[in-house]
């Protein structure tokens, strides 16, 4: 079966839109939901927070078309399975990378299945794997073991796993460096992240590289990182057997990307910081009350990270004291508020209930802040 990008008129994917820097060939069939291209909001509120001149723009990954940046690797991924002849493909997942490979492989009419750990989804990133028809496992353990159990798997003749040890996961995250170049004409001098199995660090480094190294960029970024507390690998160095953190997607304690993130964070005079859930959650609320934009929890990670470094005496080496006047951030928002709506929704936040009276209504308003 041929993928969708034959119609004329259809948005472009970021395989056809990237295509001659991307594992394809003619061979290759595209299946698309024409995914990237995904807008890079300018914050005002962050520019002025950070200071010195500098310019903070958002790239706003939850409008993917599943909702999260994993389906630009998940296009080249279900892709390249339906080439090998793959009859099923699987991975485990914190959520995210499930919602994405349930729906590209509907798309592509392929068998999925996704081992989740068991009770830590969120709800919004459970549906979508469901209403994409994919069998869903739920592992009494944590992604890591989910992972672990995927990898096993993988022996099996037609199984194709789309987790980022997938190399053509990461090949299709770089296109999102590729657009922040594309849109501001350089690359960024910072670019922050929330990490996870730290797969998207490596595939912005990547990407970053590669159109450096074509002389699409005068500069390259410095990474900074932000893992959860309690759930911070990387940072600890070592790998963390009971990850805890309320960021369901970046609950992890072995990233399947470690070594390359850690060569990325180390090449690009970059860093990888803690934040705590407190800090996350604060953040999140700010970016949806202040900016208008709603993410998930873990991708609130490099906005908390950004008012840390800012409210803090500085760590040694902070990237951000390294970059210059003037200069330009990027932060990755990687996934839709509306994913998780639990996250938000607690005792504390309910409607106002009221009679159908214009007064009463009048009385309310008065004395909502
Ligand atoms: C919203 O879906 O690992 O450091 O299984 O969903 O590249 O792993 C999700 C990760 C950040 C971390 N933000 O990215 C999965 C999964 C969101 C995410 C990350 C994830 P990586």
């Amino acid at each position: 079966m041929k993928g969708s990008l034959e119609a004329p008129g259809a948005t472009i994917g970021v395989i056809e839109r990237y295509r001659e820097h991307l594992p394809v060939t003619e061979a290759t069939p595209v299946f698309t939901l024409s995914e990237g291209s995904t807008p890079l909001v300018h914050s005002p509120r962050l520019s002025a927070i950070v200071g010195r001149g500098c310019r903070v723009y958002l790239k706003y990954e939850g409008l993917n078309p599943t909702g999260s940046f994993k389906d630009r690797g998940m296009t080249v991924a279900v892709s390249k399975a339906a080439e090998s002849g793959a009859h099923l493909v699987i991975c485990a997942s914190t959520g995210n990378t499930s919602a994405a490979a349930a729906a590209y492989a509907a798309r592509a009419g392929i068998k999925c299945a996704v081992f989740l750990p068991c009770g830590k989804i969120a709800m919004g990133k459970l549906a979508q794997a469901f209403v994409h028809g994919a069998v869903v496992i739920a592992i009494e353990g944590n992604f890591d073991q989910c992972l672990k159990l995927v990898r096993e798997m993988a022996t099996e003749p037609g199984i194709s796993i789309v987790n980022s040890v997938n190399p053509y996961r990461l090949e299709g995250q770089k296109t999102a460096a590729f657009e922040v170049i594309d849109a501001l004409g350089d690359a960024p001098h910072l670019h922050v992240l929330p990490v996870g199995n730290a797969g998207n660090t490596t595939a912005y480094w990547r990407g970053y590289l590669e159109y450096h190294r074509l002389n699409r960029a005068t500069r390259l970024p410095r990474m900074l990182g932000f893992e959860a507390a309690g759930a911070a690998p990387i940072y600890y160095d070592r790998v963390v057997e009971y990850p805890e953190t309320a960021a369901s997607a970046i609950r992890i304690g072995n990233p399947a990307s470690w070594k390359m993130a850690t060569a990325a964070f180390r090449e690009s005079g970059g860093a990888i910081e803690i934040i705590t859930d407190e800090e996350i959650f604060a953040a999140q609320s700010w970016l949806a009350s202040k900016e208008g934009l709603f993410v998930e929890p873990a991708s609130a990670a490099p906005i908390a990270g950004l008012f840390k470094c800012r409210s803090q005496t500085p760590c040694a080496g902070c990237p951000i004291q390294k970059i210059p006047d003037d200069a330009v951030i990027v932060c990755t928002l990687t996934g839709h508020g509306l994913k998780d709506t639990a996250a938000v929704l607690n005792e504390r936040v309910k409607p106002l209930a009221a009679l159908p009276e214009k007064a009463a209504i009048l009385s309310i308003l008065d004395k909502a802040k």
